[in-house]
């Protein structure tokens, strides 16, 4: 079993659940795939490097990324910064020969996306891009029913991913708000994960029809560059301009004929991480909601007519990704569980020379679902999405 130096750039929120998923994976996952080795991170001043890297066990820490990219010790880039740095970083880290993981959203734009895609293509390395919901087992499962046939053949894909911690006006202007740090709001920030899982779980989409609505136009300044997602209020002092969109909502034309619609807003009071979806098939129907993650609603047309009806099935060992996982069924599965699934698939690519989804392909193809999204608001009308070439 290798172990593989990872250098994490980034110690926020994503900095926290990528190094506990490092730390606990070969203990859910054992053996492990590779020991990942918590060697370096980065963040943006020497204070708070050296500061993450004692909160989350690095050996190392620098205040300038670019020394994890030259660090010939480092196996894997682990980009968990805004938005905005993603591609830099990234490109860099393909050129030197680094395996890399990079959150969501590949980056700001799909002109971006594409030179990121093409330098891990010509770097020929192990890329992945951190949608970690599609891991929830409950979602794997609905996967699983889906490609066995037992909902028959897809109609129709509703999801949601409904939040509120900026839905007052007071929650400050983090660098989310800020379209040259994020390139857009809700659209690359939650409904790319809600598009993420369409695609999962129904396929490609050929076009869409959409409405992007700023329902908070200026929001109080902020110092620091972290993003406390609403748990901060800003006063009186000086406001600053919001110039990406609050809340998204579109139809969907899938290419193999199903239809769909993704709505996804920050400002949706008493709605937290409600990503929902319903899927409705010739022989069934698949309802998850990702507050009550442990659950998988189903109904199949073929249980009799006096016996038809939604029932819940608990994941647990017989369910995807079950055997690493806790030993009963509903013990609870929590959001760090999908980053450590995430982390295991990441390594085990790597460690077998093989490929993994979702990778930089499949964060190019959402950046260009957006990209079709914002054209379609701009034009009140129906867009075509590219695809991804081969
Ligand atoms: P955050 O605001 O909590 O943390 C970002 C960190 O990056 C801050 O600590 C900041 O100081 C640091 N940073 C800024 N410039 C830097 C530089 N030049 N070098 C090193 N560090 C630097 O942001 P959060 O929530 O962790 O988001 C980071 C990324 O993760 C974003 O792309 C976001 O969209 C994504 N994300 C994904 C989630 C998921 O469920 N997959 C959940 C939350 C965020
Ligand atoms: C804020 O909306 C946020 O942290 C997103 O950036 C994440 O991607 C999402 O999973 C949780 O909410």
């Amino acid at each position: 079993m290798k172990n593989l130096n990872v250098g994490l750039i980034g110690g926020g929120f994503m900095g926290k659940a990528h190094s506990l998923a490092y730390s606990a994976m070969p203990m859910f996952f054992w053996p492990a795939p590779a020991m990942p080795v918590r060697h370096t991170i980065a963040e943006a001043t020497d204070d708070l490097a050296a500061e993450a890297a004692r909160r989350f066990g690095f050996e190392k820490s620098t205040a300038d990324w670019r020394k994890v990219i030259e660090d010939p010790q480092i196996d894997v880039v682990d980009i968990a910064t805004p938005n905005h740095l993603h591609a830099e970083i990234a490109i860099a880290a393909a050129q030197a020969g680094k395996h890399i993981i990079c959150e969501k959203p590949l980056a700001r734009t799909g002109e971006e996306s594409k030179a990121m895609y093409d330098a891990v293509k010509d770097a020929g390395i192990v890329h992945m891009v951190a949608f970690n919901y599609r891991r929830t087992p409950a979602v794997a499962l609905a996967k699983k029913y889906i490609e066995e046939g037992a909902i028959g053949r897809i109609l129709n894909f509703r999801g949601t991913y409904l939040q509120d911690w900026s839905a007052d006006p007071n929650s400050p202007l983090s660098w989310r708000f800020q379209k040259s740090v994020a390139g857009s709001g809700a659209l690359g920030d939650i409904a790319t994960h809600v598009i993420d899982m369409a695609r999962y779980l129904v396929g490609e989409f050929a076009s869409v029809n959409s409405i992007l609505s700023t329902w908070i136009p200026d929001r109080p300044l902020q110092s620091g560059g972290a993003d406390a997602l609403g748990n901060v209020r800003g006063g009186d002092g000086p406001r600053g301009e919001v110039d990406v969109d609050d809340e998204v909502m579109t139809m969907v034309r899938f290419a193999n004929g199903a239809v769909g619609s993704i709505e996804a807003t920050r400002n949706g009071w008493g709605r937290n991480n409600f990503i929902t979806f319903e899927i409705h098939g010739t022989e069934g129907s698949i309802v998850f909601n990702y507050e009550r993650r442990d659950e998988l609603q189903v109904c199949f047309a073929n249980d009799g007519d006096d016996r038809r009806g939604f029932r819940t099935v608990y994941t647990g060992p017989a369910h995807p990704y079950g055997s690493g996982l806790w030993p009963i069924p509903a013990l609870g599965i929590g959001y760090g569980e999908t980053k450590i699934i995430e982390a295991h698939d990441f390594f085990k690519a790597i460690a077998e020379g093989t490929s993994v989804s979702p990778n930089f392909a499949d964060g190019y193809q959402t950046a260009l679902i957006d990209d079709a999204i914002v054209a379609s608001a701009e034009k009140d009308a129906w867009v075509d999405v590219p695809r991804v070439a081969e």
